[in-house]
């Protein structure tokens, strides 16, 4: 209750004496902390990195949704490392910014980092990926994406279409798995929500499954390894369109073709994925919203004056096969 309490001290304490009074410079200056003296808020963003389309886009939105709200943002892109990504927080620590906000690389060993923040009274915002911290007062909100509902939406495209996805005609579905980024929130529940749907087909078995880290190139080395050493695969399930994208390249090289010979279903929806899927080299796509700006800037400003927030925020998404992709594409955004 103290640290609430000091928050909403704090809150009441910028927003009469417009002098950032909490944990900011004196000198009114937003080299600090705080109220830059023009009544904006500091906020720190750790990123992931700048590993996939979705994260360029995610990047765009919450720079475009700083400036657009006035909102004072230091941005660190962390090369993918979760050592980079706790140095950063641990700077805009020291810089005594209003918020902090980040897309944990990974689920683990952020509680340490987190427990400094709260001892430093600056509250963190969860963006996109979530920590499996027990607790839950490290950070004040969740905002992103329900991972294993995505995935269970993946399995469900397959179950539905599973004649299709049979390119052998064997009676077996064999599927080869692109995971994301070990250890990290997506890569976990895009998994488990697949397997907990197809689980329903016993035609249907992963029978190789590795990380290519969320990037193309990654997708592609997989792949290559699995063209090897697997016979008679039907099926990629790529954790996100950029492995997928790569998986295509494979594909190709090998003289197959990509979305008739072996089918392919990724998550993200970014422009590349779409267009693939709107030529016929992809089969599936589940969306994932990076374009979380608004929605951030809008919660930070709530934290920041102490007003309660809901614990998660999910974002809205939607799932597109090859017609709705080619009827879509004009208009996306990313
Ligand atoms: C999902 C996000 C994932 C994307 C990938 O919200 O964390 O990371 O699916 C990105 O493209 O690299
Ligand atoms: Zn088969």
């Amino acid at each position: 209750m103290l640290k609430k309490s000091l928050v909403a001290a704090c809150a009441i304490t910028l927003s009469t004496l417009s002098l950032a009074a909490c944990g900011s410079s004196d000198s009114g200056d937003d080299s600090g902390s705080g109220d830059g003296g023009d009544g904006s808020l500091t906020m720190g963003f750790a990123q992931v990195g700048a590993e996939s389309g979705w994260r360029t886009a995610n990047t765009k939105s919450i720079k475009e949704s700083a400036e657009s709200e006035g909102v004072d943002l230091k941005f660190s892109d962390a090369q993918q490392k979760q050592e980079n990504q706790i140095k950063a927080i641990r700077s805009y620590i020291q810089q005594k910014v209003d918020v902090i906000a980040f897309s944990p690389v990974v689920e683990t060993g952020w509680d340490t980092v987190l427990q400094e923040a709260k001892r430093a009274g600056i509250p963190v915002i969860l963006t996109d990926r979530s920590v499996d911290s027990e607790d839950t007062s490290l950070y004040k909100t969740f905002l992103g994406s329900d991972f294993v509902l995505e995935g269970e939406k993946a399995g469900k495209w397959l179950v539905e279409n599973a004649g299709e996805a049979d390119g052998d005609g064997d009676g077996k579905v064999n599927i080869v798995e692109l995971q994301g980024t070990t250890g990290a929130a997506p890569a976990i529940d895009r998994k488990q929500g697949f397997e907990d749907v197809i689980a329903s087909d016993s035609s249907m078995k992963i029978v190789a499954s590795q990380t290519g880290d969320f990037t193309r190139d990654g997708g592609k080395k997989v792949m290559e390894t699995f063209l090897n050493s697997e016979k008679g695969i039907d099926v990629v399930y790529a954790h996100n369109d950029d492995m997928g994208l790569g998986a295509i390249e494979a594909i190709e090289a090998a003289g197959m073709t990509p979305g008739k010979d072996i089918k392919i279903i990724t998550v993200d929806a970014v422009k590349d994925g779409m267009q693939a899927l709107a030529d016929g080299k992809i089969n599936f796509i589940v969306e994932c919203n990076p374009l979380l700006g608004p929605q951030l800037m809008d919660l930070a400003d709530k934290v920041v004056a102490g007003e309660k927030v809901p614990e998660r925020v999910v974002t809205e998404e939607t799932t597109f096969n090859q017609a709705q992709a080619k009827e879509a594409l004009p208009d996306r955004q990313y």
